[in-house]
């Protein structure tokens, strides 16, 4: 099935109430009270405030006769500031993937391993969870399947250290993309924040020829906690776009929205499911089709 149908299919929950909502919208006249379960539907699929704040000043504003069009064009203006898209940066690169434990950072790097490749990259990985051996064997497997090299010292707790020979394998190959998973990380632990920068500093000051890019994963499941989350990271380390992972099985697909408007990091991926090629390059036309075609 094509992607862009399996997260047609992954938004149709919210899709589905959402139509809901519209069709009692046109049903009773668009009031204060009317507007109360948009408001709340909207709200339990993350969208935030600022989007529940747009749609209910212009629908009663201007008490379209077709409140579902109002609303697609009111979620794809927010989403249009071309500006704000992810790309990768075209010459040598390091993607770091980051983001609190469990989010999907290592299914993810050998997802984005597999799509940079299709698109022509010479893609390395570098294994800089120092933490658990479990976490290294679980990027080799990857990396196996995938037939790409990895970079790993099973012996060295330092992932800084781990980072600097791989990103010094990359240069002694022919490789123009690096793609790193870290370990899992709690924004309130101050020592593993600390360590995270060690890494940018590694790539800032002894490999100043390379680009880096960074994606954050966040559990679409988690709700607004991760905007927090995501938002405390976004203090401690350049973030370049999200990676909004478990997307196939949440009724939340909305956290694109805050996390666009609240704090400018664009969706770059969507994570549908567990295997390589779940991974939808986020596009926010396509996306907001799927939030509002009927099935
Ligand atoms: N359904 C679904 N499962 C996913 C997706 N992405 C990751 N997973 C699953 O989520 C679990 C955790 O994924 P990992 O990639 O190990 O997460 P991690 O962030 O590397 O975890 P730590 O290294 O422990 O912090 C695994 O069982 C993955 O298969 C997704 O998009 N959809
Ligand atoms: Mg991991």
């Amino acid at each position: 099935m094509p992607l862009t149908d399996r997260l047609f299919n992954a938004l149709r929950k919210t899709r589905t109430s959402l139509d809901r909502a519209f069709q009692t919208l046109v049903r009773c006249r668009i009031s204060p009270e009317t507007l109360e379960e948009l408001e709340e539907l909207l709200l339990a699929a993350d969208m935030g405030f600022e989007v529940v704040e747009a749609v209910n000043d212009t629908l009663l504003k201007t008490r379209p006769p077709n409140p579902s069009l109002a609303v697609r064009e009111i979620l794809l203006e927010r989403l249009s500031d071309s500006q704000l898209a992810y790309e990768l940066p075209a010459g040598p690169t390091v993607m770091m993937v980051v983001g609190v434990n469990g989010t999907g950072k290592t299914t993810s790097v050998a997802k984005l391993a597999a799509y940079y490749r299709r698109q022509g990259r010479k893609v390395i990985l570098v294994a800089a969870d120092t933490y658990r051996a479990a976490a290294v064997e679980q990027l080799r497997i990857w990396s196996e399947r995938l037939k790409l090299r990895l970079v790993c010292n099973e012996h060295s707790a330092d992932p800084a250290a781990v980072l600097y020979d791989g990103l010094q394998a990359m240069l002694a190959g022919d490789y123009d993309l690096a793609i790193v998973d870290t370990a899992g990380r709690l924004h309130t632990y101050d020592n593993l924040m600390v360590e995270l920068n060690k890494m940018y500093d590694v790539v800032r000051k002894r490999f100043a020829q390379l680009q880096i890019s960074s994606l954050i994963t966040i559990d679409a499941n988690l709700g607004q906690n991760s905007i927090l989350q995501a938002s405390q990271f976004a203090r401690r380390v350049p973030l370049d776009g999200a990676i909004l992972t478990k997307f196939d099985g949440t009724a939340k697909g909305g956290m694109v929205f805050p996390l666009y408007r609240e704090l400018a990091i664009p969706t770059a991926f969507v994570g549908i499911g567990e295997h390589l090629d779940d991974l939808y390059q986020f596009d926010a036309n396509q996306y907001v089709e799927s939030l509002f075609e009927v099935d």
